[in-house]
Parts: structure tokens; sequence; C-alpha cells
């Protein structure tokens, strides 16, 4: 039997495990990335694990999050990750140089290779043929010292796309035309396959608009074929020597056949307050906009910005609204500069903003009250833009454009239909200048570690108990993201200082948490979280582990949990269990008292784990499905624990 995109490269990089769908394995990383938000814990962990120098083919530390350094933190975290970048063998992209996917995907992608990285849109590089995954900081730390990365070998989804775009529809209207269809939940332990006649008319840029978002699916990551135009956009990088061409065999099977056709979608939105909410332009048009932000590392490639160049010009921004423009990188503005075409946006009335994360992540340009703000990122989550009234719509460049300019939502199709579509070629050769990638010292005994006040050591946890007597500390309902756990907007300059982060944990679902958790733990009592359904979707911040486990989390029991986030519980020592029903999550309530007397062995053994209510004996069965290498995590109290044979 022929073999599809996933299994190919999987089974050339398996080291460890099974490779059959559902079956734990570890698979060798040949590249990684990491960011400044969870970068700075990342290189902690590596550097207490004590690993010398990193062992992948390529490992690139990004500054892209946190640059608007209000206060001395996030500076002093960028001169701590430029000094070990400098030590152990990792190139330094300086802040300014671009969003660690954009630039990754332009100046490192490699199809065929392994990409592992500390952000939830690692998978961005699966538009250059890369099985690119997101991950915790401290499985992005093990893979830089040359362990394995543990996955479960997944179920391969195909997309088989048919078709063309028609003018005005984009890759965006792809991908949330797919979350219409998978939604948000429901589909860990998959990865997604492009294919079909439809792939050969998307050019590398937009397949990456495609897989980036995947993320929102909660898929391990998805992938594109390496082919034609995979190559022309490689030799245009100057890297054509890296090309390989990827497909799948003609007799290839999959889990599931999804089939799209190009030219019968229509321009889409993800409305509030979820990338799954998706609606039709046709359905939205007519409300009034408040605010459009164009960039992320979804929609700010050299093909975006072009295109809304083209379309500003001429033209001035309504009046009743602000629109922002952020390259995804330096690559991108230093071209849309020398060209001309940021003058048009210059001269629409657009505010220039710098080609990082900036508002996608909420830690700038936040929306004013019950504001509408239509963006081309990737998530709208409660809260998540700064604003907790704000209504957040996600839309492709074409839509973002005809907000600006009409001041309402408009269907691009329609908003422009007197107007030619700006065909965007991409160029023969795009601005080489990688003179912001500071590559590792020569010297690496001579390079001292800065570190400054702000960061603290990774927090070091005790191994389970045998009796689990706790709390339930708080109550959480159904799809409860990493942004709802450890928000991070202007809360993300404590990312290295831990005591600090953890104060926010919950801080708009429940203020009280962690105080209340913290005052449990000085008491000898544990914390339960208990949650609903697809509980730690979103970004791969393991924070959102660490600070529940320093508060004293030991166990988080939901209806359903997402794959990064399970693996970050399990990383730092705390049990994922899952409901056996629906009634057990209704019939716990905060403030209940629970108690295992014998999680160790039923942990060790494998047996299922029945919890015991205090105030009126009542039990409650829970399923803790875990691997043999995660019971001896969870054991431990972490992989730290672990790995120091704590
Ligand atoms: C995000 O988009 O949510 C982030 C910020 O990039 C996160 C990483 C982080 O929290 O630092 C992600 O996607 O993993
Ligand atoms: Fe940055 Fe936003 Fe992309 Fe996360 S989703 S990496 S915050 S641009």
């Amino acid at each position: 039997m022929g073999k599809n995109i996933v299994q190919k490269i999987l089974d050339d990089h398996i080291v460890t495990g099974t490779a059959q769908a559902g079956q734990e394995a570890g698979i060798k990383i040949d590249q990684t990335l990491t960011q400044d938000a969870t970068g700075t814990m990342a290189y902690l962990q590596f550097e207490a694990l004590g690993f010398k120098r990193v062992k992948t083919e390529v490992s690139v530390s990004y500054v892209d999050h946190n640059t608007i350094q209000e206060g001395f933190e996030n500076g002093d975290d960028h001169k701590y990750l430029q000094t070990v970048a400098a030590k152990y063998g990792i190139l330094f992209s300086k802040p300014g140089n671009g969003i660690c996917h954009q630039v990754h995907l332009e100046r490192f992608g490699v199809p065929g290779k392994t990409l592992l990285g500390s952000d939830s849109h690692t998978p961005t590089g699966g538009g250059i043929g890369m099985l690119a995954i997101g991950a915790g900081g401290l499985d992005v730390a093990v893979a830089m010292g040359g362990g394995p990365f543990f996955l479960t070998y997944p179920k391969v989804i195909k997309v088989e796309l048919q078709g063309v775009l028609r003018p005005w529809v984009a890759a965006k209207d792809v991908i949330l035309a797919l979350l219409e269809i998978l939604s948000t939940k429901g589909n860990v332990g998959c990865v997604v396959e492009y294919g079909g006649k439809g792939v050969e008319s998307l050019s590398v840029p937009e397949r990456a608009t495609i897989t980036n978002m995947g993320a929102e699916l909660g898929v391990t990551t998805s992938v594109f074929p390496s082919d034609e135009k995979t190559r022309v956009f490689m030799e245009a990088q100057g890297r054509a020597k890296s090309y390989r061409e990827l497909k799948a065999d003609a007799d290839a099977e999959y889990d599931r056949v999804i089939k799209i056709d190009l030219s019968t979608l229509e321009p889409r939105a993800a409305c509030p307050h979820s990338p799954g909410n998706i609606k039709k332009l046709s359905e939205l048009k007519g409300i009034k906009v408040d605010q459009v932000l164009i960039g992320s590392c979804t929609n700010a490639s050299y093909r975006d910005i072009m295109l809304v160049a083209k379309l500003l010009k001429g033209k001035k921004v309504a009046e009743n609204l602000t629109l922002g423009v952020a390259c995804g990188s330096r690559q991108v503005l230093q071209m849309v500069s020398a060209n001309g075409g940021l003058a048009h946006i210059i001269a629409s009335g657009a505010r220039i903003l710098e080609s990082a994360c900036g508002f996608c992540i909420g830690n700038s340009v936040a929306p004013g009250t019950d504001a509408v703000s239509v963006r081309t990122s990737n998530r709208n989550f409660f809260g998540r833009s700064g604003t907790t009234s704000a209504q957040v719509y996600l839309a492709s460049p074409e839509v973002a454009v005809a907000a600006a300019l009409s001041g309402e939502m408009a269907d691009p199709v329609e908003y422009f239909k007197n107007f030619d579509y700006p065909v965007i070629e991409q160029p023969s050769q795009f601005t080489i200048d990688d003179s912001m990638i500071l590559p590792p010292s020569e010297k690496p005994d001579q390079v001292d570690i800065f570190r400054g006040p702000n960061i603290g050591d990774p927090p070091v946890n005790i191994a389970l108990p045998e009796l689990l007597k706790g709390e339930v500390t708080v109550k959480v309902g159904d799809k409860i993201t990493t942004d709802h756990i450890m928000p991070a907007g202007n809360r993300l300059k404590y990312r290295s200082n831990i005591p600090k982060y953890a104060e926010y944990v919950f801080e708009r679902e429940a203020p009280d948490f962690s105080s209340r958790a913290l005052q449990n733990k000085n008491s000898g009592l544990y914390n339960f979280i208990i949650a609903g359904d697809s509980y730690g979707q979103g970004s791969s911040r393991e924070h959102a582990a660490i600070c529940p486990m320093y508060l004293g989390v030991k166990m988080v029991v939901a209806c359903s949990m997402e794959r990064i986030h399970r693996a970050n519980l399990v990383n730092f020592g705390i049990i994922p269990a899952v409901f056996e029903s629906r009634e057990d999550y209704e019939a716990l309530q905060k403030g209940d008292l629970l108690e295992i007397s014998d999680i160790r062995k039923c942990i060790a053994d494998g047996n299922a784990v029945t919890i015991k209510r205090e105030s009126d004996g009542a039990t409650f069965n829970l399923r803790v499905e875990l691997t043999e290498r995660e019971k001896e995590l969870v054991l431990a109290g972490g992989l730290i624990n672990a790995t120091k044979g704590a």
C-alpha cells in the first residue's frame, strides 16, 4: 500500500514507538523554533536539563511577541535569549526581523523535514511541505538537546481541493470553510493533508495561511505537497538547493476525505468569540466597523501586503475607523517599501505597525469599548484583543480592506465589483538580507549568559503523593482556551517570573483562583481544576500548566482536552483526567473537597481513578489514559524531575 505525505515524513523520522494511528511514537526533530514569550522558559529548561549544545540541523530563536517593552523585563529577556543562542548554537532573529512563522517559512523551511516550535502556529511550515508541529517549550528544549518528540501517531484527513479560487475569495476563506466543516474541537490526534488539482493554483504563502490557521482545528498539524510552486518559492528565496518534491503515492489511504471546490467558495469571517464561529460575508454586511488590523503570522506575506497596497492606492480609509498594517517580516517590509507599495498604504491613512505579533496577542492597539474589530489574524478568543467587550472578526485581507474603505462589513466580491482583482505575481527574487539573524558564537565558552532580575529559575515540582486531597478551586465551562487560563497581552512580560505570572491564572474566569489555590497549597491541600469540553484550546503556552503547577494543582478533570495543553500538563506533573460522564462534570462544584487515596497506585497500574467527595461520600469515575512514558513523568512530578531522577 502506498503512503500519504504524513506517513512518508513520519516514517522517515520515527525513532521509537509504533507507526500506527492512536499509538505513541517518538520522532527525530530536524529543526526547532522558539519565540520570546515561550522561549525564555524553554531555554531555562534547556539549561536545567544540562544540555551544552543543540543537536538539531537548525534551531532559531525569534523575538516577535514581547516587542512593546513597557519596563525593563522584555528587554532583559531578549538579551538573555541572545546570549543563550550565541552560547548553545542557536540562530537569533532580532526584534524587528519579523514574526517567527513568516521568517521561518521564508528563510529556513525545508520540505520533508520536521520542525518543532514552541508556538501553536508552527504548522505554518506545512505550507512548504514540512511536518511542522507546535509544542510546549519543554518539549522543544528536549528536541534541541537531541531527544525525540513524542506524539500520537495521527489519523490523516485528506482535504481534496478542486477548482480555482474566484477573484476576491482568498486562502483565508479555504481554512475558514474547513473550520466550518470540522469545527475547533474533536480533531485531536489528526493531521490534515491537502491534495487534489486545486493545490496547484495556490502559492506557498497562501498554503501557509491555510496550514497556519489549521491550528484552530485542534489538529496536530497540516501539510501541503511540495511541488513546482514550492520550488519556485524556494528559488526566489535563494534556497533552490533545499527543494525536494514530496507527494502522496497514488494509492495512499486516508482516514477521511473532505472535498472542497475552491471555485464555489464565498468570502467568510470567523465571528466573536471563536475561530470556529463562521459566517459568510453576505450575512454580515452592514455591521459598522471601528478598527481594521492587517498582519499576523496568518496573513502578512508579500502577496497579502502588496494586495492591500494595490487596493488602497489612491483611496482613503473610512473616517469612522482606524486601519493598522503590520508586515509579517522585515523582508516583506523592505520589499513593499522599495517598490512603493508602502507609500500607498501610508497615503490611505493607515497606521504602520511593527513587523511583530503586536495586536494579535493583545499587547497593543486594543479596541475601544464594544468596538468591532476586523482582523486578518487567526484567533478571536474572548478578551484576547485586550478589550473584553470588543467584537473581533477574523477574515482575509480582501475583506479587511473592503471594511477599511467602506467603514462596515462588506463582501469584497460586491464591494470591488468595478475593480480588477489585482494579481500579485511572486517576485522572481525576494530581497534577501539576513543581517538581523545572528549566527551563534564561534567561541561559546567565552559567552556569559545575561540574566535580568525578572528571570527566575524554572519552578520545581514535587513527586505525586499517594493521597491526593484538595479542593475544586475552579470550575469552568467548554472550550476554555489557554488565553482564558493564562492571559497574555499586558501580562506577557511576566513569562520568565512564574510567581508573579501565577497571580493571573484564570484572571477573567475566576479572579480568586490564584490566592485561593496558594492558600490551599500553604495549608497542605492540592487544587483540582474542573472543566468541560475541549479544555486548553489554542496556544502552546506551557505557562498554562507551569503556573497552575506552581499554585499546587495536581489534577485537571475535563470532559475532553486538547493535544498541546494535555502534553504540557503531563510535562509538569499534572494529571490530565477525563470524566466518564458529563453528569459527573455537572455534579461537581467549586469548593468541593475531593480525595483520591491511592493515586500513585492507580496511575502506575493504569487503573481507572475514582474520586470521592468529602461532603457526601459521592464517587466519580475518571479515565486517566497515559502511556508508560507519561506515567513516569506524572509520578515523578514532571519531565525535569524524571530526567534528573528525582
Ligand atoms: C498565540 O498566538 O496565542 C501565541 C501567543 O503565539 C501562543 C504562544 C504564547 O502564548 O506565547 C501560541 O500560539 O502558542
Ligand atoms: Fe504571533 Fe499572533 Fe501568530 Fe501567535 S498567532 S505567533 S501572537 S502573530
